[in-house]
């Protein structure tokens, strides 16, 4: 009797957080962590008992040493991490595309990671660790590298050498062990062990609408890997669902009978299919086996996305796109007050974090912020940003006061082109409310308290898109202030469901 055969993957948490990665521990705990790309804090990490229920519990990434870089631009940073648990520690293998491959670890993932251990001579990004029995441990990634004397680069594939993770010593030569089903983009590689078969899982044809997850097995880490007859084991490719991008999965539990994988979506909805503005997010499904292959009932997946409400509780977390080396952004306790003492930039990441955010997490949602006296704003702007890229983003905005008048606008920056939808005036002296509120279509902006609203127009979010604005990353709803003065925001509240602007 077949138990665990699931087709309608859960959820595991909201916003972008791709390239899920998996590890078990003896006494049945399980964590994962998500690319971070530029943001820090980075490398979340959650926590679960059941695989299911995940709850945040820090970022392995805290530490300013822990992200080094000469200079960051939107999705750089880091990528596809590997969590993988080892006689009493945790090893945490991912690449910073700005300096390179680096493992963290720790003991416990409640209290904090080690400084980077370097992986020397390993190009490539998704590197991932496999420890084996025999006290081998095994590193492996895609293509990646310098052309060699003959100028040739490394052919697409998965790549394998044995690795000192105490060092991060690479021990033996790159051996290209597989070249995935179709040859575009093997990537995401990961090894597991299961009754002395090796398996190798991997994710292939791009991380946007052909993407999808392979699987081979072998007697020896090196292969000759036999392909698994059923690929793809899972893809939501040339489907109408409303998950797409499904891939880059991870395991744990992979030597039971039931076995726990995590992979990414990216969740669209009716009315403007395929958009998914708020990035690839984690999902997790339980399957069983079968003649030594996974047995998956159904290899796509749904799952009941549309409508609002879809966010899973989990608690507000404030990002910086680039690290805040200045100190401009102070969050109190609650989240509720952020002061910012604004500098002369714009939205690129050359002169400092441009804003600080949370992801958004639902379609519906609301994000308000009050600055609370507009003549602290001596020259520039401030205000409320959905913010996708340093190119692609909304605002509404408080220009510097100009005799006793503040003006808002409300504006789209989609690739060097700005389309301003409303503005309006205020008195400098008074409180400016701030609000964007985001639902199915895309965002509405408003300025004034609640009920005593003037309405800034609407914007479709499908600008904001992965398929517009490219890219790895989902939205932030953030606020900033570029120019000069400090600006306290006061009464900032993130809300999700229908009816958050109404409360
Ligand atoms: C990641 C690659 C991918 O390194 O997207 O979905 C890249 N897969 O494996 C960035 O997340």
């Amino acid at each position: 009797m077949t138990l665990f055969n699931v087709t309608e993957a859960k959820r595991v948490a909201s916003g972008f957080y791709p390239d899920p990665t998996i590890c078990e521990t003896p006494q049945g705990t399980y964590y994962m962590v998500n690319s971070s790309f530029e943001f820090f804090p980075g490398l979340p990490v959650f926590e679960s008992a059941d695989g299911e229920h995940w709850q945040r519990v820090g970022d392995a990434m805290d530490r300013e040493i822990q992200f080094p870089y000469e200079s960051m631009d939107n999705s750089q940073g880091i990528y596809a991490p590997t969590l993988r648990y080892h006689d009493g520690r945790y090893y945490l293998i991912v690449t910073n595309v700005n300096k390179g491959n680096m493992i963290l670890t720790t003991d416990d993932p409640h209290n904090g990671w080690s400084d980077p251990i370097w992986v020397e001579g390993w190009p490539g990004i998704d590197p991932s660790l496999f420890f084996d029995d025999d006290g081998s441990v095994y590193i492996c990634g895609n293509e990646g590298g310098e052309p060699d004397d003959n100028g040739e680069r490394e052919e697409p594939g998965i790549y394998l050498s044995r690795i000192d993770v105490s060092t991060g010593t690479v021990l033996t030569k790159r051996q290209r062990i597989c070249g995935g089903i179709t040859g575009s983009n093997p990537e995401g590689p990961h090894m597991y062990k299961r009754d002395g078969t090796y398996y190798l899982m991997w994710a292939e044809g791009g991380t946007e609408s052909g993407h999808m997850e392979n699987i081979a097995r072998a007697s020896s880490p090196t292969g000759p890997y036999e392909m698994y007859p059923g690929n793809p084991l899972i893809t939501n490719r040339s489907t109408h669902l409303t998950l797409q991008a499904v891939g880059h999965c991870d395991c744990a539990h992979f030597e039971a009978d039931r076995t726990l994988m995590v992979f990414h979506g990216t969740r669209n909805n009716d009315e403007y299919p395929a958009q998914g503005w708020l990035g690839r997010e984690p999902y997790a499904v339980w399957f069983t086996w079968k003649d030594g292959w996974p047995d998956l009932a159904d290899q796509s997946y749904n799952c009941p996305l549309n409508g609002c409400g879809d966010a899973l509780e989990q608690q507000v977390a404030w990002i910086t796109p680039g690290i805040d080396e200045a100190r401009r952004f102070a969050v109190d306790d609650a989240g509720s007050h952020i002061r910012v003492t604004a500098a002369q930039q714009d939205f690129g990441l050359a002169a400092g974090a441009p804003l600080i955010g949370t992801r958004q997490t639902d379609f519906c949602c609301t994000f308000t912020a009050t600055i609370s006296d507009p003549t602290q704003l001596v020259s520039g702007t401030a205000g409320i940003v959905v913010y996708a890229n340093a190119n692609h983003y909304m605002a509404v905005t408080m220009h510097a006061a100009e005799a006793g008048t503040v003006m808002i606008d409300a504006t789209v920056h989609n690739a060097g082109l700005v389309s301003q939808v409303g503005g309006t005036q205020m008195p400098a002296d008074k409180p400016v409310r701030l609000t964007v509120q985001g639902d199915d279509y895309g965002y509405t902006f408003a300025v004034g308290d609640s009920g005593e609203e003037t309405p800034l127009g609407k914007a479709v979010g499908k600008v904001l898109s992965f398929t517009n604005a490219g890219g790895f990353t989902g939205i932030l709803l953030g606020v900033y202030a570029h120019g000069s003065g400090t600006v306290d925001f006061s009464g900032v509240r993130y809300q999700t469901g229908s009816d958050a602007a109404s409360e």
